[in-house]
């Protein structure tokens, strides 16, 4: 069931459509986050995002956007994703590339996302959600295509970022309709409070971490299923649990893209992530998962 989240539905007609009435305009005159915290519902925003650890802002874009956003994303999964290397591109089976599950860094490879992701609204959200300046870090692409895809394992972003203090959000911006049937978002309201769990290695291509014994250690009946539309976005906090279905439909798509931004203040152990992302792809190549 989408979460009914008043002061979203504030943000969304005070402050998002004004700012963002087509094409992702840019602000050059505004510091970061001045347009958005200069509101008073960002405020309310802010503290449910805080309070529940996840926040939903429907309708973020609009058809229009979205269109735009689908075009661009069609055009680089043609042109780019066949020269990028074998770890920024996850195939559910890497010799069928229908089964295209997740690109990496798209904002890299990319003008027209770098803008979307470093200078726009989605970065003044997250400096809303998080109270002061961020560091765009990683902009994803996720599907779950029909008929060939597994479910994303319960996590805490938190543990894969390795970051102190651990303040970041997630954005997951749907761009299809998204429901129970193909493996909607579902976060465990609150959870950011409980700090980081125990995760363990998972056979997921793209979230090789979930949480150990989860569905014995806590009450899924608790969570919460968020149903989107295109255009509707989701943000959560590094600590907050959620997972997805796999896909059961046999026609849909599942896609969306995710936008990580760290706090300004949060501090990565470089050379632990880096140490984990060599022994992974080795793993991932050793097994021809990539
Ligand atoms: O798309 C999914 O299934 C999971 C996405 C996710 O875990 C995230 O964006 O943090």
């Amino acid at each position: 069931m989408p979460v009914e989240a008043i002061s979203c539905k504030t943000f969304e007609t005070t402050v998002v459509h004004p700012l963002y009435p087509k094409r992702f305009p840019r602000s050059k005159t505004q510091p970061v986050a001045t347009e958005l915290m200069s509101h008073s519902a960002p405020t309310s925003l802010r503290a449910t995002y805080l309070e529940d650890g996840y926040a939903q802002l429907n309708a973020f874009l609009d058809t229009s956007a979205v269109k735009e956003l689908d075009g661009k994303l069609k055009d680089f999964i043609n042109t780019k994703v066949p020269t990028l290397s074998s770890e920024q591109v996850f195939y559910e089976n890497k010799i069928d590339h229908i089964t295209l599950k997740q690109i990496q860094h798209l904002e890299l490879h990319d003008n027209w996302f770098h803008s979307l992701f470093t200078d726009s609204p989605f970065r003044r959200l997250a400096e809303a959600l998080l109270g002061g300046e961020c560091v765009p870090m990683n902009m994803q692409y996720f599907n779950k295509s029909p008929g060939a895809n597994k479910p994303t394992p319960p996590h805490q972003d938190g543990y894969y970022f390795m970051i102190t203090p651990c303040e970041a959000v997630t954005m997951w911006l749907a761009l299809d309709e998204v429901d129970d049937e193909n493996g909607c978002i579902r976060y465990l309201p609150k959870s950011h409070r409980e700090g980081l769990l125990p995760h363990s290695r998972t056979n997921t291509l793209g979230f090789s971490q979930g949480i150990e014994n989860y569905f014995q250690k806590h009450d899924s009946n608790r969570e919460i299923a968020i149903h989107a539309s295109p255009g509707d976005l989701l943000a959560h906090h590094a600590l907050t649990v959620h997972r997805a279905d796999a896909n059961t439909s046999a026609t849909r798509q599942r896609r969306a893209i995710g936008f990580i931004y760290y706090s300004a203040q949060a501090k990565q152990d470089v050379v632990a992530h880096q140490a984990y992302q060599t022994e992974l792809k080795q793993e991932l190549t050793d097994s021809d998962k990539i």
